[in-house]
């Protein structure tokens, strides 16, 4: 137990000070205005050379560190099968925004243990803002303890909202509906990893995406729970994509029917 609790906290140093090496490599690339080779994976879905040097960065130095643990990276897949503790990144979330030079786009890391979500480092590169969590042990931004926003007033309420290409855009127009109707307001940042960052540190009441992957989301979702928020995910399952939400307690009803919004596929359910 205590050794499984010294390995956590080892993997989570681990974590943070290779969020922040990749952070500053990747913001390097737009500091010195370096060419970002970017192509396109689908609509309004693209990757730069950026991506990729940032993932090899943070791979090879896991990697390093922990030798049999396996790695799940958006761009180069999973490394091995069968191992009890797999690292899941994304190198840059919010690549539209990076390769825009726009605010909001970050480092995510998490890890599962046996399939189950421990660890979630979250790194903002132009905020300079490192947001940290393991299982049981809470969760910080630059070291200092973080919470979900306690005022559940739907009339101060901000939600991020999620949408993705190929996704009904009646539904999502009736989430915003939603949201509106109930004197709320919404964001939606382009970066799954950075909504879920501020619904931890209640910048945001709550988020919800019908369509994430877990390099997206596992991160966000680990800070969130430790900072007194409700998650509702796919990770335990076992799919490596799927429908979240996780806000504020007071907050999560809402959150709820958002993705029951888009269940429904643009039928919007009675409350
Ligand atoms: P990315 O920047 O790593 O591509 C923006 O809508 C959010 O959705 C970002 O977190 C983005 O991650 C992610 N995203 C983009 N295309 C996606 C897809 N096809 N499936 C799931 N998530 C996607
Ligand atoms: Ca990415």
């Amino acid at each position: 137990m205590e050794h499984e609790e010294n390995a956590l906290v080892l993997m989570q140093a681990v974590a943070e000070a290779t969020a922040k090496a990749a952070g500053r490599l990747a913001l390097s690339y737009l500091v010195e205005n370096k060419p970002l080779e970017i192509e396109t994976k689908g609509p309004q879905d693209f990757v730069t050379a950026v991506d990729k040097a940032v993932e090899l960065l943070i791979r090879n130095r896991l990697r390093a560190a922990f030798p049999d643990h396996a790695i799940l990276g958006e761009e180069f897949g999973l490394d091995k099968d069968g191992a009890r503790v797999v690292w899941v990144l994304d190198p840059i979330d919010g690549t539209s925004n990076f390769m825009r030079d726009r605010p909001s786009w970050c480092v995510s890391i998490g890890a599962t243990v046996e399939g189950k979500p421990v660890l979630g480092v979250i790194f903002d590169p132009v905020k300079d803002e490192l947001y940290s969590a393991a299982l049981g042990r809470g969760a910080t931004r630059n070291g200092q303890p973080i919470a979900v926003n306690q005022d559940g007033t739907m009339n101060k309420a901000v939600f991020g909202v999620g949408f993705t290409s190929g996704k009904s855009v009646t539904a999502h127009a009736r989430q915003i509906s939603h949201i509106l109707d109930h004197g709320s307001e919404y964001r939606r940042f382009g970066s799954s990893a950075m909504m879920l960052a501020h619904v931890a540190d209640g910048r945001l009441d709550g988020y919800a995406d019908a369509r994430t992957s877990i390099w997206d989301v596992i991160a966000g979702l680990v800070l969130v729970r430790e900072a007194g928020g409700v998650v509702e995910d796919f990770i335990e399952s076992g799919a490596q994509s799927g429908s979240i939400m996780a806000a504020a307690p007071r907050a999560a009803q809402t959150a709820s029917l958002l993705l029951a919004i888009d269940r429904q596929d643009g039928q919007e359910p009675r409350p």
